[in-house]
């Protein structure tokens, strides 16, 4: 596996970034921090550099090991690739990924990625907000949560031969959660194509929820009466539940969620502090105001 060719620091990327920008046709480009991310001085709130990004991932579809992923995805076909929305919808429809790319502009989103395992990125993703591929489906008014999907294919995928998950890899979003525009669907990271290991070609991002509520290789997205039970919450109900929402209050039954160790920062480095959703109390805790956070985890 060879990634050096198509590394870039964050220095570079910067410098260039309005070029990179052009060359992709981006149509817009802006940034989406929490307020908090970069209000501390602090070391936590540096870009995560690309190696790292792409080289430490959790892709159980590829093995269960941080390497597994760019080691052994990098011949997965993500091209024709089509994502289909149906249930509770007027009508079931069926985009190309040419079809997304064309009907939605992406833009940059500076989001911090903070897994349940204890680890977070700081990652320049492009993409576009949910809501707008939802709108194109007419959903009816018995739906109340949105299901994806992603790919299942053991043949490609080594992992799916075996019954870590329940296959395919399943989450689900209550509708208002799935409409926040903070919710995007993510076609690449750092001014380029998503790669393989990262959930080429498209996945979804939840800043404000722990980052396995951000399936990768999405092809089905389903509108639905009663909440679905994804594939963690199948797999480990005690340790997963359906909101997943990033709370240092409230503790994995195996281990403390209070503070995090930030990726690349060094082995020597301090973990800090884990922010009420992952920074966004502001923009969504109205979601979630009459909810009792530890029971609904
Ligand atoms: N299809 C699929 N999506 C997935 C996963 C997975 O195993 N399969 N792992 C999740 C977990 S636990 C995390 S932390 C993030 C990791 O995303 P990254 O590798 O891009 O950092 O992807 C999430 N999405
Ligand atoms: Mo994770």
């Amino acid at each position: 596996m060879k990634i050096s060719r198509t590394q870039i620091t964050p220095e570079k990327f910067y410098k260039n970034r309005r070029k990179f920008i052009k060359q992709l046709g981006l149509v817009s480009s802006a940034f989406y921090l929490a307020p908090t991310l970069f209000s501390t001085a602090n070391a936590s709130s540096k870009l995560t550099e690309y190696k790292y990004i792409t080289t430490y991932n959790n892709y159980y579809e590829f093995g269960t090991g941080k390497n597994h992923p760019v080691e052994r995805s990098q011949n997965f076909i993500t091209d024709p690739w089509s994502i289909t929305i149906d249930g509770e919808v007027e009508k079931k429809i069926t985009l190309s990924m040419d079809d997304i790319k064309k009907t939605f502009p992406v833009e940059e989103r500076i989001y911090r990625l903070r897994c349940v395992e204890g680890w977070s990125m700081v990652i320049p993703w492009l993409g576009f907000p949910l809501n707008k591929l939802l709108k194109k489906a007419n959903p009816t008014s018995k739906a109340k949560f949105v299901k994806f999907e992603s790919i299942l294919d053991p043949e490609q995928m080594i992992g799916q031969r075996y019954p870590i998950l329940d296959w395919p890899y399943k989450e689900g979003l209550r509708i208002d959660e799935a409409m926040h525009p903070l919710t995007i669907m993510v076609t690449g990271l750092y001014g380029k194509e998503l790669p393989n290991q990262n959930g080429s070609p498209i996945r979804l991002m939840v800043p404000w929820k722990y980052g396995f509520k951000s399936a990768k290789a999405i092809v089905r997205i389903s509108f639905v009466e009663k909440m679905p039970t994804s594939s963690w919450m199948k797999s480990s109900p005690r340790e997963y539940g359906f909101y997943s929402n990033v709370n240092p209050n409230v503790d994995h039954p195996r281990w403390s969620q209070a503070t995090e160790r930030v990726i690349g920062e060094g082995i020597m480095s301090p973990r800090i502090p884990t922010l009420m959703f992952n920074g966004y109390e502001e923009e969504v805790s109205h979601l979630y105001k009459d909810m009792d956070l530890r029971k609904y985890y």
